[in-house]
């Protein structure tokens, strides 16, 4: 038995809460998942192999920096129609949402947010369009949770600048044809570049041997003596505030994508447990397969409340740093235990291909860990109820 349909669970009919938009932009990414994902990424994740074909396909769909103007190539639309996207697209897989979130959040974002009118209209269009693929890299072979620690340096040279260091676990980037860089100025600050494919001295090899995303590809951006042009610093980004603020918006979007994975893994397991007799009876009528069937809609039905109305108050311009932190901490972990328990109710098939579940287990440990890890958003949460900074 195979999970041929998808119904998604709206058990506080929080579909009433979403415009007709809304619906409509959720069925066309469902359809587009159901036809172009589901048939293809099992194989995809079995043979560590990420499908570049998506890369169009997603700029085809609209899913590339949906909030992002329409005149540079977005969607102009609202954040409830960005968390859809999101969560519709890691139903599929978690690594596909990554390459959604990456282009928009990681590097549409900040282009916008930061860059000059020129870089704008260079870059925009072609990264909407999926004509251009991008990578966002921050985190470092001996900084990760403490991106301010970073040695990634520029020095001034005039007309240009030179980049020297390294990142680590970046998304895309064996592929990228562009990377947003931070790095850190004679002065100690950190600044945004944009650095490109075929700069004399970057190279980015693949990290291989991964157990988690396999259907994305992931890498290490390496910068030696790196000729910058002046033109590619991000004129507006001065600090780590530059970073986090893309951060903000990734960790939105992975809040409802988290969401999308759980909901696969919870109808796949419903579906199952209806199906598979044990003791002449449907494992569905056992009271402990109820519990855990109860359990996790009940889970879910809180993470889907939680990104409603933090996109409401995205739209709004009123959501926190810390608001994101315990949606995106929040949602991660409940799916994460979703599949858990979901992997549980199959029994010996729970571990096989046959079903997304132990691959969508296997990515959201990645999930739990990237965007800031599970303990740094419970103290960034922390932080913003005490007014203590508990990191150092
Ligand atoms: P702290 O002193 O708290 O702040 C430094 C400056 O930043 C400002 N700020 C923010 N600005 C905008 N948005 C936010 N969310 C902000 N949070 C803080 C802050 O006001 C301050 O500004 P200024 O002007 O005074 O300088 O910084 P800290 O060094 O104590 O660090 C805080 C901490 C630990 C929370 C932060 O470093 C952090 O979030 N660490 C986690 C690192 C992380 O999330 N890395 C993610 C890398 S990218 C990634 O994983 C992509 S996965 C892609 C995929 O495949 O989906
Ligand atoms: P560390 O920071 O070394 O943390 C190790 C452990 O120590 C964690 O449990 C952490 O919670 C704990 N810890 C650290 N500091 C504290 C503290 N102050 N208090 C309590 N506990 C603490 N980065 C990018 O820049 N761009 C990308 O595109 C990108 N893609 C990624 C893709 C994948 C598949 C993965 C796995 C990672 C990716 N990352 C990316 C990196 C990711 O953001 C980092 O892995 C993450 O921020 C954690 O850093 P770290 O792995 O160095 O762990």
């Amino acid at each position: 038995m195979k999970q041929q349909q998808f119904d998604s669970p709206d058990y506080y009919a929080i579909d009433d809460l979403l415009s007709d938009e809304h619906k409509l932009i959720r069925q066309s990414v469902r359809e587009f998942v159901n036809q172009s994902i589901r048939p293809i990424i099992e194989k995809c994740a079995q043979e560590n192999h990420f499908p570049t074909e998506m890369i169009k396909a997603f700029g085809n769909l609209g899913v590339f920096g949906p909030t992002v103007p329409e005149t540079y190539g977005g969607g102009g639309l609202d954040y409830i129609a960005y968390g859809i996207m999101m969560q519709e697209i890691e139903r599929g897989d978690s690594g596909m949402r990554s390459l959604a979130s990456v282009q928009g959040s990681l590097v549409m974002y900040p282009i916008y947010q930061y860059g000059s009118e020129e870089q704008k209209k260079k870059y925009l269009p072609k990264l909407a369009s999926g004509e251009m693929l991008g990578c966002f890299g921050l985190t470092e072979p001996d900084h990760g949770s403490n991106p301010n620690g970073m040695a990634t340096k520029i020095t001034d040279q005039g007309d240009h600048f030179l980049l020297n260091g390294s990142k680590l676990w970046i998304t895309n980037s064996p592929l990228a044809d562009i990377a947003v860089v931070w790095a850190k100025n004679e002065a100690g600050r950190i600044k945004g570049l944009i650095v490109e494919r075929g700069m004399e001295g970057f190279s980015t090899p693949e990290i291989h041997n991964k157990w988690s995303l396999r259907a994305s590809i992931t890498g290490e951006l390496v910068f030696d003596n790196v000729k910058i042009p002046k033109a590619n610093l991000l004129p507006n980004a001065d600090g780590l505030s530059g970073p986090l603020g893309c951060l903000d918006s990734a960790r939105y979007g992975i809040a409802w994508g988290a969401l999308g994975a759980a909901i696969d893994c919870y109808e796949t397991a419903k579906q199952y447990s209806l199906e598979r007799i044990q003791f002449d009876k449907p494992i569905a009528s056992f009271q402990l397969v109820q519990k855990k069937l109860a359990e996790m809609l009940t889970e879910i039905t809180k993470g889907q409340l939680m990104v409603w109305r933090l996109g409401m108050l995205k739209n709004q311009g009123k959501a926190t740093t810390g608001m994101v932190s315990m949606a995106k901490r929040n949602n991660v972990e409940l799916a994460l235990n979703v599949a858990r328990t979901s992997r549980q109710i199959l029994g010996a098939m729970g571990i096989t291909g046959e079903y997304p579940i132990m691959r969508h287990m296997m990515n959201l440990e990645s999930v739990v860990t990237y965007e800031g890890t599970h303990d740094i958003h419970l103290l960034i949460t922390g932080n913003e109820i005490t007014g203590i900074p508990a990191f150092k």
